[in-house]
């Protein structure tokens, strides 16, 4: 692990522009990335935190034909609604570029020709899959089947999004195109291969003993696995007509494969911010005191682990990521998160439903995040974390501070008197937080360092509570300056410690307390050095809520609109049963199916699933027992008209002897419904035919 650096190179894995951004993206790549930059900006380091739209590969293609329009088209239409989405949530990106701008065509083509140039490449013509019906190859997501190492049926051609193995599409078990549905056949292509078995020594030596300490188990397990599993050639070229044109001759019609071009899309980023602020791009890529960090999903960490770093290596001028922090995958109300079945938290319409509560997603995805194991999202948990936290604890601490300096003192921080113990105490702890939360930030633990920059503001809620100045200022106006004082330290600390995490609150909290200027010094450094960070005399502003309580309504509205999604998709996805096999008419003129009417029902005593029911089918009224006790009350069934099936033999069920069979289906979410005759003027006892 590289100590002191001199700067750092933060990126954070570039989004496919095939779609928009969901809380899945903010909570596995976006928000730590976020602040770990803005962590590292606080201490004065050198940072450049770069990231950009992920614009080739087949997914844009599939997303451009599913709409019928073109690439660009779609690439257009995401890219903007994901910087919208970035800069709404205070992801400050030093720079936010796209791969299909010059600059990254240019880096990627050079990058490329420098490896063929150095003879990195195999050169190879192999069979690969090819659907004759698209006159089409098949790669990447052009082509599912079965992994082969884990079974997974939805594998794509290049990755197993299961146990994330990367793949060649012609390891797939049962390949099928998902241009057409046909079953490929082979056909014989060039490509161009990275030999990545070349680099097994290099990768065990760098990794394996280099990173075996520093890395998370998470990210290290995974890529100690795929090298063990043996590390082969991999293809990064594409038969495909949208991306990056293969820079040599005999490659007409062929691309860049989009994992070899896209990570070096961070140093395209870096390019394009040098060119604009001025600055030598480099040192950020070359400099071995540089310290180069990615945050990415758990789904990238072979190609930024150990693809993109054989390729740095290839090349043999850049330097190596530092760390890899990768997070674990973030489900939703206990399903995966899903952008083809809108199973999703768009951060757009999470907006329209909450404007201006970045920072309430931003904690309560930050005290959930998937750091060590996949995690889930829930909206009571959502609300919990607002109204239980940063309502109750964190905004209701400032309120009061503020409140009261203003009652008491006219907005102006009073001079304190002679501190007890309990003050020296309580602004020793505050002075221990900036080295408690930093210790966690530079392990990448994020929700830890939350948790401590959350129990600051207890630290300060506690103190007010014990302290309780609203009673004691009656009797020691002297001693309620000094409470007033130390809670005013502990207010300007956290305006500065929450920043990482709540950047929107934190400006609002500077605003408030006035210490927006530099006059104020508030860096970690001095909150840990001084108890004077708010001097006396220092006039504040007015109150403002950081924070409004979330009611359940506003919940509800968010769940029964996953519910409503979830019932589309099982409506969707649902496949009818196979068709049984043929009868005769005569088979079926044997059943006589009558229109009825249930006039009794009840439940049939210790059998959770059964009503007996008292039938009039016309012919009689007799006794029907159904298993429909799980999806109706029996108050609620009495009148329903109903098709009984009057001559089924009768069985005896729990000593009731049923005498026909009331006809029921399912509906979209699986719930049991009855088979309604349209009775309207029909008669009970009519035959249906
Ligand atoms: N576009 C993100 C994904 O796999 C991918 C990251 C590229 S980072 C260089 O969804
Ligand atoms: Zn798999």
């Amino acid at each position: 692990m590289l100590q002191n650096p001199e700067r750092y190179t933060i990126t954070a894995a570039l989004p496919y522009t095939n779609g928009p951004i969901h809380i899945g993206h903010l909570a596995g790549v976006y928000v730590p990335a976020d602040i770990y930059s803005r962590y590292l900006r606080l201490q004065g380091r050198d940072v450049l935190f770069v990231c950009g739209s992920d614009e080739h590969g087949v997914a844009i293609s599939m997303k451009a034909k599913k709409e019928g329009i073109t690439p660009q088209e779609v690439i257009d239409k995401y890219d903007g609604i994901i910087r919208k989405s970035f800069s709404d949530f205070g992801i400050a990106f030093d720079n936010y570029s796209r791969t299909s701008l010059p600059v990254h065509h240019e880096t990627a083509s050079d990058f490329f020709k420098k490896l063929y140039d150095n003879g990195d490449f195999i050169e190879e013509v192999t069979e690969q899959l090819y659907d004759a019906k698209a006159n089409q190859f098949l790669a990447d997501r052009f082509v599912t089947g079965t992994c082969p190492k884990c079974g997974n049926e939805e594998a794509y051609g290049d990755q197993c999004e299961k146990c994330g193995s990367t793949l060649n599409a012609t390891d797939l078990i049962n390949p099928k195109s998902t241009i057409t549905g046909e079953t490929p056949v082979s056909k014989s292509t060039k490509h161009w291969f990275l030999p990545l078995d070349r680099y097994d020594a290099f990768l065990r030596e760098w990794i394996l003993e280099g990173h075996k300490n520093d890395w998370k188990p998470n990210v290290y397990g995974q890529v100690k696995s795929w090298i063990d599993g043996g590390l082969e050639p991999r293809a990064v070229t594409r038969d495909l007509d949208w991306g990056i044109d293969v820079p040599v001759e005999g490659a007409e019609g062929k691309k860049l494969y989009v994992w070899f071009d896209a990570p070096i899309g961070y140093i395209s980023s870096t390019k394009e911010w040098a060119a604009r602020e001025g600055k030598d791009w480099e040192p950020y890529w070359k400099n071995e005191n540089t310290k180069l960090v990615h945050f990415i999903g758990k789904d990238n960490i072979v190609f930024h682990c150990v693809i993109f770093p054989a390729m740095l290596k290839a090349e043999g001028s850049f330097i190596l990521p530092d760390n890899v922090p990768a997070n674990e995958f973030l489900n939703l109300e206990g399903n995966k998160l899903s952008t083809s079945k809108n199973w999703a938290v768009w951060l757009h319409e999470y907006l329209e439903e909450f404007p201006d509560q970045q920072d309430v997603l931003r904690y309560a995805l930050t005290s959930n995040a998937p750091e060590t194991k996949d995690n889930d999202f829930t909206w009571k948990d959502f609300q919990a974390r607002n109204n239980n936290e940063l309502v109750a604890i964190f905004g209701n601490f400032i309120n009061r501070v503020v409140v009261l300096t203003n009652k008491y003192y006219n907005g102006i921080v009073p001079a304190p008197n002679e501190f007890t113990e309990v003050d020296e105490q309580t602004l020793a702890e505050l002075q221990a937080y900036p080295e408690v939360i930093s210790s966690s930030l530079e392990r990448y633990r994020f929700r830890e360092a939350l948790g401590e920059m959350m129990n600051a503001a207890r630290l300060g809620n506690k103190y007010l509570a014990d302290e309780e100045p609203w009673k004691v200022i009656k009797d020691n106006p002297e001693r309620v300056q000094t409470q007033m004082y130390v809670a005013l330290q502990i207010a300007a600390a956290l305006s500065s410690l929450c920043e990482p995490f709540l950047p929107f609150t934190a400006t609002k909290l500077k605003r408030i307390l006035n210490v927006t200027s530099s006059a104020v010094e508030m860096s970690w450094k001095s909150i840990s050095e001084s108890t004077d960070l708010l001097a006396a005399g220092h006039q504040i502003g007015q109150a403002e809520l950081l924070f409004a309580k979330i009611e359940d309504e506003a919940i509800q509205k968010q769940i029964d609109k996953l519910e409503a999604t979830k019932t589309a998709n099982q409506a969707e996805n649902k496949k009818a049963e196979p068709q049984k096999d043929l009868i005769q008419y005569e088979d079926f003129a044997k059943m006589d199916l009558r229109v009825g009417t249930i006039i009794e029902a009840e439940k049939m005593p210790k059998a959770n699933k059964l009503l007996v029911l008292k039938v009039d089918t016309g012919i009689d009224v007799r006794t029907i027992v159904s298993g429909i006790a799980e999806s109706f009350k029996p108050e609620d069934i009495v009148g329903k008209r109903v098709t009984v099936l009057v001559n089924l033999a009768p069985r005896a069920l729990r000593g009731v002897e049923s005498q026909g069979m009331i006809l029921m289906t399912n509906n979209a979410e699986g719930k049991l419904v009855f088979v309604n005759p349209d009775a309207e003027g029909v008669m009970n006892g009519e035959t249906i035919n």
